[in-house]
């Protein structure tokens, strides 16, 4: 089944420079951006993100490190996107990340896993609904030319 999915690449990823490599990681599977967007989060907005870890210990450094810097926000589409993307991504703790995901290639902190990508349908949803507004999408038809 189609689906879309919200990914955000965290602000480590402008600092390391490697914004390229994994919007290539994400194309190279098949998966169809249809919005993108640089912006910086405000406070707000972050905790209204992460509300479900509210009260936990890392939870004011988790925000205060997703509002550091720009992040690149964007909404993907293809069979099963939630769980292909996840999968790209690697788990959330960097101890069980394997190494060709991107946490388990870059991620040192679990708390610094520089990508955040919907769990669920549920969650793909509000969090789309967060980040975007429905003219910020760009649908778009695949050609003819066999890609897939
Ligand atoms: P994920 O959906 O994989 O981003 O995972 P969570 O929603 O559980 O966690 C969100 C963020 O909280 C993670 F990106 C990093 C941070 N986190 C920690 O720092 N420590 C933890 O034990 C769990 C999450």
């Amino acid at each position: 089944m189609t689906e879309k999915t919200f990914v955000m690449l965290k602000p480590g990823v402008l600092q390391r420079r490697i914004a390229g490599e994994l919007l290539n990681r994400f194309e190279r599977k098949g998966l169809k951006i249809v919005a993108l967007k640089l912006l910086r989060m405000n406070r707000e907005t972050a905790e209204v993100h992460y509300a479900e870890h509210r009260g936990r210990d890392f939870y004011e450094k988790l925000v205060e490190y997703t509002i550091s810097g720009p992040v690149i926000a964007m909404v993907m589409e293809g069979e099963g996107a939630i769980a292909v993307v996840r999968g790209l991504t690697g788990p959330t703790n960097l101890l069980d990340a394997p190494a060709g995901t991107i946490r388990g290639d870059y991620a040192a902190q679990t708390r610094l896993n520089i990508v955040h990508a919907s769990d669920s349908p549920g969650g793909a949803e509000r969090e789309i609904a967060l980040f975007f507004r429905p003219e910020e999408f760009f649908p778009w038809e695949d050609g003819n030319r066999g890609w897939f």
